[in-house]
């Protein structure tokens, strides 16, 4: 029985790999977001597209010290994909001041590349999480 079940299970993963989990730990791997960008440091100077495994989640850090809780639309942001996997994190304001952050999260559980791009800025503001 052991014998079939682990042909079976073999037998499934040759077939659909992307539905088979990575081996491993799931990692959380940070994107941060600051003028108007998305980038793999804190102080983003353009946009930068981020590569992870699957079952890891993204995590979006806004800690951009230029904006606080009342500051301009320029400050406001989303991370958003309209297209499946969809997601969106509706409006996150600025992060009210230095030392606060706000996040959202993503867990992939799919290979595949997938863009994204923040709903006030636009293409201006876009990337994509590569996923393995
Ligand atoms: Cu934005």
């Amino acid at each position: 029985m052991a014998r079939i079940l682990f042909a079976a299970t073999m037998s499934i993963a040759a077939l659909f790999p992307a539905l088979i989990p990575a081996p491993g730990h799931a990692a959380t791997v940070q994107v941060f977001m600051s003028n108007t960008r998305f980038c793999n440091t804190p102080v983003c100077v353009v946009n930068e597209s981020i590569t992870v495994t699957r079952g890891d989640t993204v995590q979006w850090v806004y800690a951009d010290p230029a904006c606080t809780a009342l500051a301009a639309l320029g400050c406001l942001h989303t991370v958003t994909r309209t297209t499946s996997p969809a997601f969106n994190s509706g409006a996150m304001p600025g992060p009210g001041g230095v030392g606060t952050t706000v996040t959202f999260s993503r867990t992939f559980t799919a290979a595949g590349t997938f863009g994204y791009l923040c709903s006030v800025h636009g293409s201006m503001m876009s990337a994509s999480v590569r996923v393995l």
